[in-house]
């Protein structure tokens, strides 16, 4: 297993809802190391840049409008394997078919306000982590934890 980084972002709903603790705590709790941690309101074009895979799709216009309507979390998250257990702990897009007991799953009902955000690929990772954070936003630390969390 390769420690990863992942971006993970708290939409507009989750801020607004008052899920900022409770989600961070969720990645806290599996084991993750947090590297970046800022609120932030996101321009569009920044918006745009980081779903800009997703373009061409009929729901482009309304996700740039819903992930720019009120303040994100931003976050970047390290550890072994991170981007794909941060995946499983998100749930699947659309939240009527996430599991309970993932983020999604437990907290939304529909795709177009699922909450939150997660990288999924290492390299998408890095990338997103360099789009919504400057250099010396971002801390290398070691947790003391870190001996009882991998061998
Ligand atoms: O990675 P994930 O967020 O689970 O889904 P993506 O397929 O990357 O889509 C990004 C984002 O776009 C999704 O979280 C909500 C929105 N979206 C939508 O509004 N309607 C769709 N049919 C698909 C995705
Ligand atoms: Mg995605």
């Amino acid at each position: 297993e390769e420690v990863e980084q992942t971006y993970i972002m708290i939409k507009p709903d989750g801020v607004q809802r008052g899920l900022v603790g409770e989600i961070i705590s969720r990645f806290e709790k599996k084991g993750f190391k947090l590297t970046g941690l800022k609120l932030f309101q996101c321009p569009k074009e920044l918006a745009e840049e980081h779903y800009k895979d997703l373009q061409s799709k009929p729901f482009f216009p309304k996700l740039i409008d819903y992930i720019t309507s009120g303040p994100v979390v931003c976050m970047g998250w390290e550890g072994v394997g991170v981007v794909a257990s941060a995946r499983k702990l998100i749930g699947a897009t659309n939240p009527l078919n996430a599991e309970p007991g993932t983020i999604r799953g437990d907290f939304a009902v529909q795709t177009g306000r699922n909450v939150v955000h997660g990288s999924d690929s290492p390299d998408n990772g890095k990338r997103e982590i360099g789009l919504w954070f400057k250099e010396g936003e971002l801390c290398a630390w070691t947790a003391v934890q870190e001996p009882w969390l991998v061998e």
